[in-house]
């Protein structure tokens, strides 16, 4: 059983940024897939709800010097 989250991400403005905000999110216990859109500034998360919540997701990405704008 997995579950998927979209984060709105502000703060990124280069293919290496959002390189930073996938490896801060895959590296969170319980997240199995994390994919990010430069463009539309969001990223995509796939997790295990009992192991990652959304808050531990906003928290891996502002702690990865980035902005989310809206958390699930
Ligand atoms: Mo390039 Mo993205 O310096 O911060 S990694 S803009």
């Amino acid at each position: 059983l997995t579950a998927s989250a979209e984060l709105s991400v502000q703060g990124m403005t280069c293919a290496a940024c959002t390189a930073r905000v996938e490896r801060a999110l895959k590296r969170l216990p319980g997240v199995l897939d994390a994919s990010v859109n430069l463009a539309t500034e969001r990223a995509r998360v796939t997790y295990l709800p009992g192991a990652a919540t959304p808050a531990d997701l906003k928290t891996a990405v502002e702690q990865a010097g980035y902005t989310v704008l809206t958390a699930p």
